[in-house]
């Protein structure tokens, strides 16, 4: 979990602390009087032209080529390039950061090359792209990851800083942001149906989301759940509008012996969840789980019918189901679901995202938590969102 971005974050962080010790590496070559030697990236032309031959005849070795030394034999002489390999000859030898700083962790190097004096914000500018691009790259809503960048210039930018504090400023800044946009006010299931219970009525769950996103899987997933925790539960078949949609969860219900309440298919799915709630307050069953069409988010109909169901019905959670692996679609998928109000959201496919950017580009667009993970494609894949236990796993 969280493989890729921590991969990408770390890179990145790496990258900006690079180029703020390349910064600081120039300025400390400018300070001095007399090169005590000749830096060996400084090479003659000759040695150029030969490191370049050398990549253009071998370019998946690239990074091999670089960290050997100048070969002094077999060598071409110079005037046998031709004009074009002339062109290309600066390109993969300049700039090339100071061999010795390779092998040298992130801290190393940055102790190496911030002392207390000022990191300008120009730098930081151009350091800090790699990290919004690493953030980008897993997800991340551009507004999250420009708005971690900004923080972290304003920690960062024109200040002088410790040596060692440079990795921690800009870890707590990614882990600050993540916390703050995944800090919504919870939502606790258990919680809202106990409440109904008090009132002698069912608590009415409906699910609604984007067709594949996971919304049957899910219902089955809570109710499984629910069932565990001694709660009885029915299912409210009301995507009426999917080729086997119904039969998906009577399948489901049949393997967990909960009922569901069903219609023809093209019925009325606001009618078919009030029917299934009369069947729960006629047989004192605690829960109501509906289910919902998906078809295509931006279908209008689709909005209007949800809309239906919520007027009809006064469902006590709206819970939106969508994938980890959605990428940035979650964004999309979220205002449009989010106007039919919506409490929280299923996050479904955890198990098979790397990126996790997706929890935090729905949960800054709809301004809602999080409220289970779905981890899987067994009934026990289901856990409640844990916020602590999320943003401590990804450094
Ligand atoms: N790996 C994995 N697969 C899931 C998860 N949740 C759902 N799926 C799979 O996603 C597919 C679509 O799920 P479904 O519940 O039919 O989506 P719906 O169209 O929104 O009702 C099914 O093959 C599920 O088994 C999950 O958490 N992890
Ligand atoms: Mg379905």
């Amino acid at each position: 979990m969280f493989d890729s971005f921590k991969k990408k974050i770390s890179a990145a962080i790496s990258s900006i602390s690079d180029k703020i010790a390349g910064k600081k590496e120039e300025e400390r070559e400018e300070k001095k009087a007399e090169p005590v030697q000749k830096p060996e990236k400084k090479t003659s032309t000759k040695a150029h032209i030969q490191k370049a031959q050398k990549l253009q005849k071998s370019p998946k070795q690239k990074s091999v080529a670089r960290e050997k030394p100048v070969q002094t034999e077999p060598e071409p002489p110079a005037r046998e390039l031709k004009p074009e390999e002339e062109i290309k000859e600066p390109e993969p030898v300049a700039p090339e950061p100071p061999k010795a700083e390779e092998k040298r962790g992130f801290f190393s190097r940055i102790t190496g090359a911030i002392t207390e004096t000022k990191i300008s914000n120009e730098v930081l500018d151009g350091a800090l792209w790699d990290l919004e691009l690493a953030l980008l790259e897993n997800n991340v809503a551009s507004e999250v990851a420009s708005g971690i960048c900004s923080d972290i210039k304003l920690k960062l930018g024109g200040k002088s800083v410790k040596r060692s504090a440079v990795e921690k400023i800009i870890k707590d800044s990614v882990l600050e942001s993540v916390k703050r946009e995944l800090d919504q006010k919870p939502v606790d299931v258990e919680a809202k149906v106990l409440a109904a219970k008090k009132e002698k009525r069912p608590c009415v769950i409906m699910f609604v989301g984007f067709n594949g996103s996971g919304k049957t899987t899910n219902i089955a997933k809570l109710g499984f759940w629910l069932k565990n925790k001694g709660y009885s539960c029915v299912f409210a078949a009301a995507d009426s509008f999917r080729v086997a949609a119904i039969e998906q969860l009577e399948e489901h219900g049949r393997r967990l012996g909960i009922p569901v309440i069903k219609h023809q298919y093209g019925a009325d799915p606001a009618a078919v969840i009030f029917d299934a709630i009369a069947h729960a307050k006629a047989k004192g069953i605690d829960v109501v789980l509906a289910d919902t069409a998906g078809r295509v988010h931006t279908d209008k109909n689709l909005i209007e019918e949800l809309k239906k169901i919520v007027r009809v019905n006064k469902p006590d959670l709206k819970l939106l189901v969508v994938e980890a692996i959605a990428g940035n679609d979650v964004i999309e998928q979220a205002k449009i679901f989010g106007e039919v109000g919506l409490d929280g959201v299923i996050l479904s496919k955890w198990d098979i995202d790397d990126k996790g950017g997706a929890a935090l580009s729905v949960t800054h667009t709809l301004q809602k938590p999080i409220v289970f993970l779905g981890t899987g494609q067994n009934y026990e894949d289901f856990r409640k969102f844990d916020l602590e236990k999320v943003v401590s796993s990804i450094f």
